[in-house]
Order: structure tokens, then C-alpha cells, then sequence
């Protein structure tokens, strides 16, 4: 099924040049508009109009998630506040979250991209669609729900949590598809299993997963505990949120080609990589007014085939995600640096300088546990211990926006490193 057939199969050739021009108007446009861009150009020596075209790509210089970091809250953005409709952000690394915000016509053109996902992997105006990712400043929740109202699909806009309430809204209003994490999905199936529901009492037949990584095996294991089909959708919050899915041929994401100009780069030198090999996404956004993003990292590793899919659809397409090229860590689908925690446990005066942080999956749900080293052995009462803990885990929720089990320990009991501290220890099967 095709959502805009003349685009998804547009011979390579026209899309390459509609790339081409569409990549030297983003550079006008960012260059014009945002002080940010002009900086960067002209620290670079670069001037937009002597880029000629994709051929010219690997000399502008990269963006990353310092970048929206250093010059928050909207020091990237191309448009006066005025233009802007909308809001989304996702955690920073200290506390301050990295903010992005869209245009009338950047909500269209995502819109646009994840109605053409759904409708690739097999979502009709026929489908009840039970949204069960966070609603709010995350952008899983809004951004699936406008696709799929335009995509003329019933939506259930549940958001994340309430298991029970989830299960009975699935089988009372008889949902056909599911969008959430993976694991939230696993979660669900446990529930299901426990108290006494079953999966044959429902109509769901599609499950959209994504947000966090996951594997193959996962999948199998949702796909035989569920009797659903299982999709991977991709995409973050400065590229607009949930974008890409797989078709139904489920051989890699299909990326729009006329929204996103993509890269895979060697992380360690920047030097482009060719097709199969594997290495960090890059993305140009193409259409982007707001925050138009010119190279910028995503910080995720996969690869890219620009062969045609036997879907007939002709934009290149990546692999799953196979891991971060930097330390973010995504527990229960929220975007988590260690950093952040570090920032937190150095201004509690009664915290020692050692730390580390498990990750674990506990009945399906990840459950993040960080060990603290007191600063001296003074605090022995356990009622103080525990106050502090739980006065440690409340600081860290409000950073984070995700619980962590907190476990203070006497000085000299955490793992010392002589090299680089490997403070993360992942324990998660995914
Ligand atoms: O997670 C957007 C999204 C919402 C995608 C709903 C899919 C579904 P952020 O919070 O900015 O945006 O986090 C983006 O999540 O750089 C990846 O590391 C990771 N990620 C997203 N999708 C996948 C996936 C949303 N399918 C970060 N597989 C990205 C693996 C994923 N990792």
C-alpha cells in the first residue's frame, strides 16, 4: 500500500536530484535564518552558495546534540517563535533538556512521512489503533496520533502505562494495532498472561515497536507470545520524532529520501561510508523549517542500501539500529545520559565520588539500580540511609523523568578503574 506512490517509487535519478535541489535551498534558508548556521559556516570558511550540490555534502561541517545543548533553548531554530506551532523535547545531559520545535508546515511533512510508514507496513483507515506511547513533550504519543487520525484510523490515545486499563480498552474497543516500546509490549503479554486475558479475546493484529533498541529474537518472541506482527519504526526528536518503518517486506527502514538526506559515517573520523557498511547514521533534513538540521549526527549505528525494495519503493533504507556511538542509555524509551546522573550525585554532599549503574529487565520492564559509595562511613543509622536514598531516587526522577532504585554503600566498596570507568553495566537481554 502506497500513501504517495509517485514519490515512494520515484526513479532514484529524480530523487537524487530533487535532493540536490532541495539540500542547496536548506542551506540558503539556514544561513539566512539562523545565527547558529552562519557561525558555524563561517567558522568553517564555508559559504552556502559555493556548496553545488550532494556531491559537495562532506564539507559542511556536522551538527550534534551539543550544538541544541549549547544554545538552548531555541538558539538553532530558522524561524521567529512566532512561526513555531509546536514544542517537543527530549532529556539533555544535565538537567536541561535538548528542545525542538516544528512549523505548520514541519508538522505536515512528519506527518506526511510516518503516514506513508503506516500505510507501508500495512495500517488502513480500517485500523483501530491503540497509541501506548507517552503523549506529551516525548514525541511518540502526538506524532503517532496525527498520522494516524490523517491516515483516517480510529485512535485509542492511551498513552504509556495503565496496563490493565490498556487491556481492556484493546479488547472492548477492539484495537487492530498497537504503537509502543517493545519492551512495554512484552510487559503487556506478561499481564495478559497473568491475570487470566488472553490474546484471542482481542482483534490485534499489528504491533509498532520502536524508541529504544531491540533485536530480532525480540521480535520473534513478541510475534509467538502475541500472534501479532511485528514492525521496527525509527526516529528521533530532532529529526521530528517517529518517522521510518519497515514495509511489509520487513527488510530494513525505509527512509523518505525527499524529506532526509542520509549518511553513514566512520564515528572516530567522520569519513562517509559506503553502502552495507556499518557505521553512524547522518541526516540532513531537506524540508525542515524550524530546526533544520545540516549533517547531523544521530549518534545510532546501522548501515544503508540504496537498492530498490521489492516493495517497489525506491528510497534507500537502513538497517535495524545496532547500538549508539556515544553513551546514551534508553531506559524504559526515555533517553538517559550518565552524565546527567554524575551531575546529580556531585551536588549531594553526603555522596563519595564512586558509582555505577546496572540495568536490568525485570518481568519485561527495565528497571535502572545505581549503586553510591557514602562519602564516609558517618551515616549508620538505616533509617538515615534509607531517607537518603529515597531522597537521591526523587532528585534523580526529576532529572531524568525515569525512576532509579537507589543503593547507598559504604566508601571502598565500589570497583575502582585505572582506565576509562565503565560506570554502565547492561545486563538487559534485548
Ligand atoms: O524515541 C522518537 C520515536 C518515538 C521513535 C516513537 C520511535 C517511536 P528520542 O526520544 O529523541 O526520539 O530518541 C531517539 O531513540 O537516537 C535511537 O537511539 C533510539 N531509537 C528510536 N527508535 C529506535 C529503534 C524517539 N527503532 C533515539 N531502534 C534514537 C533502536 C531506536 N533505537
Amino acid at each position: 500500500m502506497f500513501w504517495n506512490p509517485s514519490i515512494e517509487k520515484m526513479p532514484v535519478q529524480d530523487l537524487k536530484e530533487m535532493q540536490d535541489r532541495k539540500l542547496k535551498a536548506l542551506l540558503h534558508h539556514a544561513y539566512t535564518n539562523s545565527s547558529f548556521y552562519r557561525k558555524r559556516f563561517k567558522e568553517a570558511e564555508i559559504n552556502p552558495w559555493d556548496i553545488k550540490g550532494l556531491e559537495d555534502l562532506p564539507k559542511l561541517p556536522f551538527t550534534q546534540k551539543q550544538d541544541l545543548r549549547d544554545s538552548y533553548p531555541t538558539g538553532m531554530f530558522a524561524v521567529p517563535t512566532s512561526q513555531v506551532v509546536r514544542f517537543h523535547a527530549s532529556s539533555g545531559t544535565t538537567g536541561k533538556p535538548t528542545v525542538v520545535g516544528y512549523t505548520e508546515n514541519d508538522i505536515r511533512c512528519w506527518v506526511d512521512s510516518l503516514c506513508r510508514a503506516l500505510n507501508s507496513c500495512g495500517v488502513t483507515n480500517n485500523d483501530i489503533m491503540q497509541i501506548a506511547y507517552g503523549y506529551g513533550l516525548f514525541t511518540g504519543g502526538l506524532g503517532f496520533h496525527y498520522a494516524a487520525e490523517k491516515l483516517g484510523a480510529s485512535v485509542i490515545p492511551v498513552s504509556a502505562g495503565n496496563t490493565q486499563r490498556q487491556v481492556e480498552l484493546m479488547r472492548d474497543l477492539k484495537a487492530t494495532v498497537i504503537a509502543c516500546t517493545p519492551s512495554y509490549m512484552l510487559y503487556i503479554a506478561d499481564f495478559i498472561q497473568e491475570n487470566g486475558y488472553d490474546f484471542s479475546e482481542t482483534l490485534l493484529r499489528m504491533g509498532i515497536f520502536g524508541a529504544e533498541p531491540w533485536s530480532e529474537e525480540t521480535r520473534k518472541r513478541i510475534e509467538d507470545r502475541t500472534g501479532i506482527d511485528a514492525y521496527d519504526v525509527y526516529g528521533t526528536s530532532e529529526l521530528s520524532g517517529p518517522l521510518f518503518t519497515e514495509c511489509t517486506e520487513k527488510a530494513g527502514i525505509h527512509i523518505w529520501g525527499d524529506y532526509f538526506l542520509i549518511e553513514i559515517i566512520d564515528p572516530e573520523t567522520g569519513e562517509q561510508l559506503g553502502e552495507g557498511e556499518r557505521g553512524e547514521l547522518v541526516v540532513t533534513t531537506l524540508s525542515k523549517e524550524a530546526l533544520p538540521l545540516i549533517r547531523w549526527r544521530t549518534g545510532d549505528i546501522t548501515s544503508f542500501t540504496e537498492e530498490k525494495c521489492s516493495c517497489g519503493r525506491t528510497h534507500p533504507r537502513i538497517s535495524r539500529i545496532m547500538g549508539r556511538s556515544d553513551d546514551m542509555i534508553i531506559v524504559r524509551g526515555v533517553n538517559v545520559f550518565p552524565s546527567q546522573i554524575e551531575h546529580v550525585l556531585m551536588q549531594i554532599p553526603d555522596v563519595g565520588e564512586h558509582y555505577m549503574i546496572y540495568l536490568d529487565r525485570e518481568k519485561e520492564l527495565d528497571v535502572m539500580t545505581i549503586q553510591i559509595e557514602l562519602k564516609d562511613a558517618t551515616i549508620d543509622r538505616v533509617s538515615d540511609v534509607l531517607k537518603l536514598e529515597k531522597s537521591i531516587a526523587e532528585k534523580l526522577k526529576s532529572v531524568l523523568n525515569v525512576w532509579a532504585k537507589v543503593e547507598l554503600v559504604n566508601p571502598g566498596t565500589i570497583q575502582r578503574f585505572e582506565g576509562k570507568a565503565k560506570r554502565v553495566v547492561d545486563r538487559r537481554k534485548i
